[in-house]
């Protein structure tokens, strides 16, 4: 309990000073002599070979994007190719004692650290599991062309399959290790403990906390290495990342078992440049990105920076820092300082920066410097250095050449279905793991579990209203349904903001937190980006995760993380991940235009994300039984309105056992003849009243369909009803223009144009800010308005006079003036 920590006004009052210690910068000094108390030779010709192999891999990249072939093989490469020519040291270095359950995120540039995590988890693994992943591993197709007629080691085999992965992901070969759905700004490898790049500058910043997470909370060995540039660190999210990643919880109020501070390194690959724009004195002030940890908390981060120009340097710091993380005092923070000779991409002419400047650098090479140092020091002869060089690059070329074949490694016909298929992965998961899920009570105890058991499950009883306090509602609906899944699948967590003692925003969760551990319901920051960025993090380790944005308006605060991430990793990842998120976000009322605004559409024109607005308790909690049940992202948006109704659709009330709602389904919520209504959101209720009075004054059965989901949508129940009436009205709270409904009304016109007798027409709000609740009349549909386009623009309503104006002419006039 927060409860237990008290803050005490004598001691926040009392005189003091915040002091800071010092952060060390480029401190470590041993010489390779020195160092051979730490390493095997071999350790020493590794590094040299990987850095080698990085270099080339890039140099060929950078050779056919700019001549268009390399050693007479051509290619034309269509797609980005961000080089990192200048820091395969840092890469070596951070990846040289991590171990495959160290997990690495990387951002743009992050070929080199691929690379480098591949070769060093190749090492630490023994043949039989190598030939394990590289043969089950999508069936194979990576392995296939890669041992054709190859006879050497298992070993060496697997170096070789994993450069050909990685060209094949850039080319979009189907023999990528993403089917070249990721290419080379997004390219993984999960069985080496290598996970997504991403494109987002400091993308990783928000993702990699919520992997950290994953391994705290499921006890899983090993660290997380956020690798992310020195730019990124003007990017929000990545301060909220750190902010989410520091949190006193995991060390003041979590079981002391799990073992404290998450174990993550945010490595900054802190080269001085954000493209053209240099950090170090021009577009930032910090100058020492290591200075960042200083705000953060007591320990700094245990930041320093690093020479990541030099390998045994950055090994030696992450060697250091693994250990802290492991006694449970992370986060930390890595500024590893490197250069990249090559532009931000091969068509950069870095025109932001001196020629001298690059060839200073230049004569600085790491790879260079290195192999002075080794040969100075005698532990390795000329010969053997030049001999692994150049067996590397034979390697890397032929791996090349092989992955430009477009016999050996296929591309995906153009005409074919393929990014369909993995957009979604549409599995069940009833649990993540099989181990007992922690749970504080049994849950028959539980409070509210009691309290739900006295009310009564439907809306009227006995031709009464059931009052307010007796009535099962939304949010018991909801409660039940994750309560359920809580006690199946012990990965499940939910967090946000407000989410424990308060009772979650709007009391959906008032008992959960008597139910669970801290670490299975807790208190986010208020970093809307981190906790979305969390919890893609922690789905793509393996885990479950509800987490909570109090107002969709806050979603824009999110943007990235529900926009880019969340939606996309699954398709990117060519279905090696899945994303079991469910991120519940409540749709406002009465708190005017910053806080009561439908943004449905925001999300339904994502492709990704799979996008529900159930209103009724039967169908909240079969929905959100089915959300936690599968395998896909999906916005569940609630409705402030309608959180305290009773179900009044289904007279035998809601279930107490469990059922399921599939995601796709409309529901017919009354049967009619004559028109159509279809809504989505607490609409329903307004198209109610006005469907009671088409029957009440003019004799018309409306028919009425609750969409209940936006994505996916199956349109038949629609098309049939529309056959049936040949009229359809589309009515939501969302304003008008580029609504949800928009899309289901253009769509209807074209599915059905010969059934139908009228346009299909949508009612929605005005576009317009939301105005205070007490002017909200003037903004939401009203039940008039709904018979007033009916009788304007589908069927004209005898007697009816209207009260707005939805002439042609007023159309007109507003959408000219965009209101
Ligand atoms: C959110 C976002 N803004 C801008 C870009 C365009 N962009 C790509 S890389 C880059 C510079 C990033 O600098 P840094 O984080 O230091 O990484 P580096 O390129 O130096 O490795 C920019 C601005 C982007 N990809 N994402
Ligand atoms: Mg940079």
């Amino acid at each position: 309990m927060t409860k237990s920590i008290i803050v005490e006004p004598r001691q926040a009052f009392s005189r003091d000073t915040v002091r800071f210690s010092d952060i060390p910068v480029n401190a470590y000094d041993r010489t390779i002599e020195e160092e051979l108390a730490h390493y095997a030779v071999d350790d020493f010709l590794n590094m040299w070979h990987d850095m080698c192999a990085i270099r080339e891999f890039e140099a060929i990249l950078n050779e056919i994007k700019v001549t268009g072939s390399y050693k007479g093989v051509a290619y034309s490469h269509a797609g980005p190719a961000h080089l990192s020519i200048g820091q395969e040291a840092a890469a070596v270095g951070m990846a040289f004692s991590l171990t495959p359950d160290d997990h690495i995120f990387g951002s743009h540039r992050s070929h080199g650290e691929i690379l480098a995590k591949g070769f060093s988890a190749i090492r630490q693994l023994g043949d039989d599991h190598l030939l394990a992943i590289m043969r089950s591993y999508r069936d194979g197709a990576i392995l296939g062309p890669v041992e054709k007629g190859y006879s050497g080691t298992v070993r060496d085999l697997a170096l070789r399959f994993f450069v050909y992965g990685a060209y094949s992901e850039i080319f979009a070969r189907e023999t990528g290790f993403n089917r070249g759905l990721g290419g080379s700004m997004h390219a993984f490898f999960a069985p080496f403990g290598i996970y997504p790049n991403n494109a987002i500058v400091g993308g990783s910043g928000s993702i990699a906390p919520g992997a950290a997470l994953f391994k705290r909370i499921n006890r899983k060995p090993g660290i997380v290495v956020a690798n992310i540039g020195d730019a990124s660190f003007g990017c929000g999210p990545v301060w909220e990342g750190i902010t989410f990643a520091s949190m006193d919880q995991y060390r003041t109020l979590w079981d002391q078992s799990l073992g404290g501070g998450l174990p993550i390194i945010f490595n900054c690959m802190d080269n001085f440049y954000g493209m053209g724009g240099q950090t170090w004195g021009e577009t930032m002030g910090v100058r020492f990105i290591a200075r960042i940890g200083a705000g953060v908390n007591p320990e700094q981060m245990h930041a320093e920076r690093v020479n990541g120009y030099d390998p045994l340097a950055v090994i030696d710091a992450f060697r250091r820092k693994k250990y802290l993380l492991q006694q449970g005092l992370g986060p930390v923070l890595l500024d590893t300082l490197t250069y990249r000779f090559s532009g931000h991409s091969p068509s950069d002419a870095s025109s932001y920066r001196s020629k001298e400047e690059i060839e200073r650098w230049r004569a600085a090479d790491g790879l260079a410097a290195f192999r002075d140092r080794l040969l100075r020091s005698g532990v390795i002869g000329e010969d053997v250095l030049d001999e692994t060089k150049a067996r590397v690059e034979e390697m890397v070329f032929e791996m090349f050449a092989l992955a430009t074949s477009l016999d050996a490694s296929p591309r995906a016909g153009i005409d074919s279905e393929m990014v369909g298929t993995v957009m979604f992965s549409n599995r069940r998961a009833e649990r993540f793991d099989d181990r007992q899920p922690e749970l504080l009570q049994d849950l028959a105890d539980n409070p509210r579990v009691q309290q739900i058991r006295g009310k009564v499950r439907t809306a009227f009883e006995d031709g009464q209203a059931v009052p307010r306090l007796k009535v099962y509602n939304v949010r018991d609906a909801i409660f039940e349904a994750l309560l359920h899944r809580f006690a199946i699948d012990p990965t499940m967590i939910a967090f946000g903001e407000e989410n424990r003692d308060w009772g979650g925003a709007f009391a959906v969760y008032r008992g959960l937190t008597e139910a669970l551990p801290y670490h299975r319901l807790f208190n986010a920051p208020i970093s809307e980006a981190g906790i979305v960025g969390a919890a893609v993090g922690y789905a793509m380790e393996g885990g479950r995760v509800v987490a909570e944005l109090m107002y969709a308006d806050f979603m824009g605060r999110a943007g990235d993380e529900i926009f880019n991430q969340l939606a996309k990793w699954q398709a990117m990842s060519a279905g090696t991940l899945t994303m079991p998120v469910v991120l519940r976000i409540s749709v406002g009322s009465k708190y005017g235009a910053q806080h009561s605004q439908d943004w449905t559409a925001l999300v339904h024109h994502i492709p990704g994300l799979k996008v529900v607005y159930p209103v009724t308790p039967y169908d909240a909690k079969g929905m959100m039984n089915a959300a936690l049940a599968g395998t896909d992202p999906v916005i569940f948006f609630e409705s402030q309105k309608i959180y305290d109704v009773g179900e009044m659709f289904v007279p035998e009330g809601v279930p107490e056992g469990y059922y399921e709602i599939e995601l796709s389904e409309p529901s017919i919520k009354r049967r009619g003849k004559d028109l159509t209504i279809v809504t989505l959101g607490p609409a329903l209720y307004t198209a109610l009243a006005a469907a009671d009075e088409l029957s009440a004054a003019f004799g018309l059965e409306a028919e009425l369909i609750d969409l209940r989901t936006a994505v996916p949508l199956n349109y038949e129940p629609l098309i049939e009803s529309v056959q049936k009436t040949g009229r359809v009205l589309l009515v939501s709270d969302a304003v008008e223009r580029g609504s949800v409904m928009q899309t289901v009304a253009a769509s209807l016109t074209q599915l059905c144009f010969d059934e139908l007798d009228a346009p299909p027409v949508v009612v929605g709000s005005r576009n317009w800010i939301t105005p205070a609740a007490e002017l909200e009349a003037m903004f939401f549909p009203q039940p008039r308005w709904l018979l007033d386009a009916i009788h304007e623009q589908i069927l004209p309503l005898q007697g009816h006079t209207p009260s707005t104006n939805r002439t042609r002419g007023e159309l007109v006039r507003r959408a000219r003036l965009g209101v």
